[in-house]
């Protein structure tokens, strides 16, 4: 008997159904989708309102305990990755509460961690033997591995945003994390200790780099405030971005920690940007003030703790009312680590 004949079409149906029993794929019916002109991951911008998110947290305060929970967070998630704990395609958000009394017990991870406070006095976290105590605008950094734990010894609520390179350590299969066993770590050097020997222009004479981070856990924003105050005086705003910092190691120069970098801007007031856009997608809560940002064509008009993201490749515009000042982070330094990061300004 000779074969039966089956046409072209179902040849590669086969084809590719025993493609697909041999762990196989064809590469030209998914390579326009792999390999796209610009970036295409499909991140949305996306505004979180501080008065919601707030009165969202106060109630998760009330369902669920710290020692439940372990971190009262809710994830900021970026509407395109509904479920994946995104806020960007590499990037994790969250906002954290902790309670008057409250302890959050000690642990630690490979995975990265920045803190902004947006509100409360007085609460802490400590950080390698040391309580960093908490303001409105500090920031403060968890490197890889460093065993934290977070107290609230106040009468009021502290609420900070987290930002941690959750999404890139699960894209490279690299996440380790384990209790400390009590729920504080003890204290072994005073609070202000890291500050005094690494954030003051000065390094300790012989001092050796230990890690990947920098070893400042805390940048008071009192001192943040004032040096952008003085440059606004001194002199006008770079046209695309204002007055912007960004934050540093003191021992090698780099970023502050090596898979997150973080920025400080002052927009001053009546400030009307020119539109900028760059690969690493970026997200921005403000610390004072209030204003507007178009993020390609659409408008997201901030306050003060509010929380938004723009995406890769998106071009952005700042405009403030008022002073407004802005904290932001991203993924630049892998970007640049790897030769990937791209900016452009528009006139
Ligand atoms: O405070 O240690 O938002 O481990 C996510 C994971 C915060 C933290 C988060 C964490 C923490």
């Amino acid at each position: 008997m000779p074969p039966t004949p089956i046409d072209a079409v179902d040849k590669r149906q086969d084809f590719y159904r025993r493609l697909g029993e041999n762990a196989l794929s064809p590469l030209w019916l998914s390579l326009a989708a792999l390999v796209t002109p610009q970036p295409s991951s499909g991140c949305r911008a996306r505004l979180w309102r501080y008065p919601e998110l707030r009165a969202l947290l106060m109630e998760a305060g009330e369902l669920v305990s710290v020692e439940e929970a372990e971190r009262r967070v809710l994830v900021l998630e970026n509407p395109a990755f509904a479920g994946q704990s995104r806020v960007t395609t590499s990037l994790y958000a969250g906002l954290q509460l902790v309670m008057p009394g409250e302890r959050a017990r000690s642990h630690r991870h490979t995975q990265s961690a920045l803190r902004f406070v947006l509100e409360g006095t007085g609460a802490y976290t400590a950080v390698d033997g040391e309580r960093t105590t908490m303001h409105p605008g500090d920031f403060i950094i968890t490197p890889s591995w460093q065993w934290h734990d977070h107290g609230n010894d106040t009468d009021d609520p502290v609420i900070w945003l987290d930002g941690l390179d959750i999404p890139l350590v699960q894209a490279l299969d690299a996440s380790f994390a384990e209790h400390l066993g009590v729920v504080e770590q003890p204290v072994s050097r005073p609070t202000g200790d890291s500050l005094a020997r690494y954030g003051a222009n000065l390094l300790p004479v012989d001092h050796r780099p230990t890690g990947l981070a920098s070893p400042i856990f805390s940048y008071p924003y009192s001192r943040t405030r004032e040096a952008l105050e003085t440059l606004r005086r001194n002199g006008d705003p770079d046209a695309w971005h204002g007055h912007k910092m960004r934050f540093v190691n003191p021992v090698t120069g780099g970023f502050a920690m090596p898979t997150i970098g973080t920025f400080m801007q002052l927009l001053p007031a009546g400030f009307d940007g020119r539109p900028y856009r760059c690969t690493d997608a970026t997200v921005y809560t403000a610390i004072e003030g209030e204003g507007r940002t178009q993020v390609g064509d659409q408008t997201i008009e901030w306050s003060a703790r509010d929380v938004f993201v723009v995406p890769s490749w998106s071009p952005v515009r700042h405009h403030a009312s008022g002073d407004a000042v802005l904290f932001s982070f991203s993924d630049r330094p892998v970007q640049q680590a790897t030769g990937l990061f791209r900016e452009e300004r528009s006139p």
